[in-house]
């Protein structure tokens, strides 16, 4: 399988971050994507390469396809007036625009402050603590989506000739929980919905679907292609832009009923609007998610997946967070769950492109992975 990795992706490394309540060394670390490399490194099954450099268009535009032009400029620029107005050692965003609070699409965000921003374009405070001269945010961002997208490319470029195979973009920072003025959950680009996008955009491909196997809801995924659910409303420009254009991406996840970002993710959640039926959520209670019971849900998703006939691509949110170990979950998965979990993924004949997501017990995290996709080459 080919893999598709990029050492920019490593920059990204805040300190630490809130976990109930204590300040803890940051989880989504680079140690996390070191340990996977090289773990599959390990195994000739595996083929490294470099994302690509050379694209038809601005690789800014692949990003701005689903992400607004302030939210981008927010993240490339909010470090930089965060040391103008004099934040020496870190920012945590510490106030958040709550529905009761005001009407969001009143908002003026020129005249907010840059630290009144940073809770204004985030979801909750687990991310990063910007540190004065180390921050490299936004460039590692930029490099995950790069490398997704080259993996994008690449499986639309190989699946006539090599029909139902996989390629796998080992990336960080994750994107499922960023919307597409939010980030949150350690996600600051949404890099499946930038796949996605790119595919039905410039690849004359009409229908994907979205499996998010992540332990955490993919909130953001949800977002940018079903209408929300809840009183923030997109404004009309985004809602063209983003959802309205693209009716046919099919998103299906399975994640902690119980567990963050705790206010999306429910079974009633379907979609709205054009895409009313695109949307299905399987949320398991911690407690009941064994290994049986995890593949059991897995199947009920495959065959939603399977029942949409048109489907062109998968794209595999792929977390494996859902380890039992795993320091900030509360699945029961073994590690004998991982290898069926890809042959299930297999059975959908997809070309297929995973994407990295959560996982942070750094002990199995590599292997874990490696079964997944074994499992599915298998
Ligand atoms: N006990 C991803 O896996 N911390 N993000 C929640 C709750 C935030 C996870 C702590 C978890 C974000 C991509
Ligand atoms: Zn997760």
């Amino acid at each position: 399988m080919k893999v598709y990795y990029g050492p920019e992706c490593l920059c990204h490394d805040p300190p630490h971050e809130i976990l109930s309540g204590r300040l803890v060394p940051y989880l989504e670390s680079p140690r996390r994507l070191e340990l996977v490399k090289n773990t599959l490194s390990r195994s000739s099954s595996f083929v490294f390469l470099s994302p690509e450099q050379d694209w038809p268009h601005n690789l800014l535009s692949y990003v701005l396809a689903v992400h607004t032009e302030e939210y981008v400029d927010h993240l490339k620029t909010i470090y930089d007036d965060w040391v103008v107005d004099g934040v020496q050692v870190a920012v945590l965003p510490e106030t958040f625009l709550h529905h009761r609070l005001r009407a969001p699409n009143s908002l003026d965000l020129s005249n907010l402050s840059p630290i009144a921003r940073a809770g204004e374009e985030a979801l909750s405070v687990h991310l990063r603590l910007h540190i004065a001269h180390q921050d490299h945010t936004f460039q590692a961002a930029i490099a995950a989506a790069q490398v997704v997208l080259t993996a994008a490319r690449a499986l639309a470029d190989d699946h006539l000739a090599i029909p139902d195979r996989g390629t796998f973009a080992l990336v960080r920072p994750p994107g499922h929980h960023a919307q597409d003025a939010l980030c949150g959950g350690y996600c600051f680009l949404n890099n499946v919905a930038i796949a996605a996008k790119y595919l039905l955009q410039h690849r004359g491909c009409g229908s994907v679907a979205i499996l998010d196997i992540d332990y955490h809801h993919g909130n953001g995924s949800r977002w940018m292609f079903r209408l929300p659910f809840c009183g923030y409303e997109p404004t009309r420009e985004s809602a063209q832009q983003i959802f309205y254009e693209e009716p046919r991406v099919l998103y299906v996840s399975l994640h902690a009923a119980d567990d963050y970002p705790y206010f999306t993710g429910s079974a009633g959640e379907r979609g709205a609007g054009p895409g009313f039926g695109f949307n299905h959520n399987f949320p398991l209670a911690q407690k009941d998610a064994t290994d049986d019971v995890y593949c059991g849900t897995l199947q009920q998703a495959a065959d939603i997946i399977r029942q949409s006939g048109e489907i062109e691509y998968l794209i595999v949110s792929l977390g494996v967070d859902t380890y039992q170990e795993d320091p900030i979950c509360g699945f029961l998965l073994t590690q004998r769950c991982y290898p069926r979990i890809g042959e299930i993924i297999a059975s959908l004949g997809k070309p297929t492109l995973f994407v990295m997501e959560g996982g942070y017990h750094l002990e199995t995290l590599g292997d874990n992975v490696a079964s997944v996709l074994l499992g599915f080459e298998q």
